[in-house]
């Protein structure tokens, strides 16, 4: 059980489903989020600030010995609102971490890393990066800033490639991408549970039958995802069939939408 587990992100999708379900695996939850949030036990304690801002974000990690990384732009914006929250606000992480006793990280990135390889490619931890947005891009800087404190420093972290964590598989691309909720918190305590972690990649994904990633290299970590999204796939299929959505489209790239979106500039 960890002492004291930073939740960043809190307030988000992931960082609810993480609050509710963590609620045993630490002595205190020290929730932070931009927006704010309210402490519902003793057990929690909230920091609501901006994890740009370098003197706060030292405040936030000073005492606690794991670190869940959820917070930050988590979709495709204009580049100066996803480098102040994604490559600063991690920098700013990175560095407090040094500063107090290197907790251990779970680093909540992307399949948009790698979202311009086709379906046809299956990938693998030592996969080259294909990022499809400046979102993806900042998981990537992410990512390295990860690698480059493990390997001078010796700071530990999971970089987690997350699929698309929903309660159900919302599209056809998802049917491959699909990490469910209850897999996806199984991960997480893992990460924190494993005597020695290093700093491996990833891939979020349950275990479905189409999936495009292969964690052969992370096997020794022992998390074996429960769940398929084959549990979903008629329903899936027939809501795709109904509103006329085009696989074929959603299909070209692993990152499906936001590879083909334009790039997203601050002035339009
Ligand atoms: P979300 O958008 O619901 O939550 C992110 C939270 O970060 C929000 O509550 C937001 O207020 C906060 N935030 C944004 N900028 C901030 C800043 N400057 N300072 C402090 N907090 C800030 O996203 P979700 O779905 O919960 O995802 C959590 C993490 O997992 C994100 O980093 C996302 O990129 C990553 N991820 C999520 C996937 C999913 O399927 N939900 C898939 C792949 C990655
Ligand atoms: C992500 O990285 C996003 O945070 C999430 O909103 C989903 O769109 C997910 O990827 C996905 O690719 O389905």
């Amino acid at each position: 059980m960890l002492k004291k587990l930073l939740i960043t992100g809190a307030a988000g999708g992931l960082g609810r489903l993480a609050r509710e379900n963590l609620a045993d695996f630490a002595e205190t939850l020290r929730l932070t989020d931009i927006t704010a949030l309210t402490p519902v036990s003793d057990a929690e304690e909230v920091m609501c600030g901006d994890l740009g801002d370098s003197a706060f974000v030292d405040r936030l990690v000073e005492g606690c010995d794991g670190i869940l990384h959820l917070g930050g732009i988590s979709v495709e914006n204009h580049f100066d609102a996803i480098l102040n929250a994604n490559i600063v606000g991690i920098h700013n992480l990175y560095s407090a971490a040094q500063k107090h006793g290197q907790p251990r990280i779970l680093f909540a990135s992307s399949n948009h890393t790698i979202g311009f390889h086709k379906p046809s490619t299956r990938l693998d931890a030592s996969s080259v990066t294909r990022p499809d947005s400046y979102y993806g891009v900042s998981k990537c800087f992410g990512e390295a800033v990860a690698s480059m404190y493990h390997d001078k420093l010796g700071q530990e972290t999971a970089i987690v490639r997350i699929g698309s964590c929903y309660p159900q598989p919302q599209d056809v691309r998802m049917l491959s991408t699909w990490l469910s909720p209850r897999d996806f918190m199984a991960l997480t305590r893992q990460v924190f549970r494993v005597p020695v972690l290093g700093c491996p990649v990833i891939y979020g994904v349950s275990a479905n039958k189409d999936t495009w990633w292969d964690n052969h290299a992370v096997k020794h970590l022992g998390w074996e995802p429960q769940d398929s999204s084959e549990t979903y796939r008629a329903q899936v299929e027939a809501r795709a069939a109904e509103q006329g959505q085009t696989p074929d489209t959603l299909l070209q790239y692993q990152g499906g939408n936001f590879a083909l979106a334009p790039l997203m500039q601050k002035d339009g």
